[in-house]
């Protein structure tokens, strides 16, 4: 029986790249100080900002806001119906069940009222779902943050997405994707300050300390997951991760400090601000306005 290395009680969780095995207080202990510790470490932000954490209702979100919690910061929240199904309804469900739990503001906006829901957009588009909701919901944690008067946006992403991004840019050498994929994408040009405090903390991880925390969160993936090429990079990269512990953490901590630094030299986008609703673009109208004209000509035709 290995034992937690801080107390000598049995231990509940073995960590093999971190060399550790830790008893549930330990470990729950241990995910707050690195998430404290990658919030320093990157200055993501600090007592001055108000902070807005996006919540999906998944574990990453719903672990990384009551993470900050129990640390102490004071972080609202903002959740984003998607219209997809009952899957939405029950991500609204467990998130509004969750801020009240730990007494934060939620705001909740919903797509279908603001332009309107995945599936028909979806349709419309006759592009993959995750891609227009990927666009949409950056779109609206922005524009939202902005309007309610927040300057730092938290999202829940971890080490597996960002290596699943990381390896999707790499077998494409998209350099431009490479040189923004940072923890902390700075404020400005019309953008509010976004950062990920669980990007070394492994989806594995994430999910223990969601369960040792007694988080009701929505175990049931999103009906457009499936298929969604991320999920195979996922899995290529969890059997290297499964032979050499430790892999992960490499590959993506190794990108930060030694290529990245590289590629940002080298980039120079120019945003304007969108003619119709201000957001910024690299156009003259955003793709959410966009996709508005189009739903409206939908409609008229
Ligand atoms: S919610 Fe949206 Fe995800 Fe569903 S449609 Fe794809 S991107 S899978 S995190
Ligand atoms: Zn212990
Ligand atoms: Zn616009």
């Amino acid at each position: 029986m290995k034992k937690c290395v801080k107390c000598s009680q049995k231990a509940v969780v073995h960590l093999p790249h971190h060399r550790l095995a830790l008893c549930k207080e330990h470990y729950v202990e241990w995910f707050e100080n690195r998430v404290e510790k990658t919030i320093r470490s990157f200055r993501m932000f600090s007592e001055e900002d108000r902070v807005l954490v996006a919540v999906s209702g998944g574990k990453d979100s719903l672990g990384v806001w009551h993470a900050l919690w129990k640390l102490g910061y004071i972080a609202d929240g903002l959740h984003i119906n998607l219209g997809i199904g009952d899957y939405s309804e029950l991500s609204e469900r467990k998130t509004r069940a969750f801020a009240e739990r730990i007494g934060r503001e939620l705001h909740v906006i919903s797509l279908r009222e603001h332009i309107a829901d995945i599936p028909t957009l979806k349709d419309l588009q006759d592009r993959p779902a995750c891609s227009v909701c990927g666009t949409l919901k950056r779109y609206y944690m922005n524009h939202t943050a902005k309007k309610l008067g927040y300057s730092v946006v938290i999202t829940g992403h971890n080490l597996d997405d960002e290596c699943a991004v990381l390896m999707g840019n790499v077998l494409s050498w998209n350099l431009d994707y490479m040189a923004r994929q940072y923890p902390v994408l700075e404020e400005g040009k019309g953008f509010v300050r976004k950062v990920k405090p669980l990007c070394l903390i492994t989806e594995k991880e994430s999910a223990l300390y969601a369960f040792l925390s007694n988080i009701d969160f929505v175990e049931d993936e999103c009906p457009y997951a499936l298929g969604a090429s991320s999920i195979d990079y996922k899995l290529v990269m969890a059997s290297i991760e499964e032979k050499s512990p430790g892999t992960k953490l490499r590959f993506y901590s190794e990108f930060i400090r030694k290529v990245r630094p590289m590629l940002v030299a080298k980039q120079d986008v120019k945003l304007n601000a969108c003619r119709v609703c201000g957001e910024p673009t690299t156009g003259d109208v955003c793709s959410v306005c966009r996709l508005k004209m189009k739903l409206q000509a939908q409609k008229v035709s």
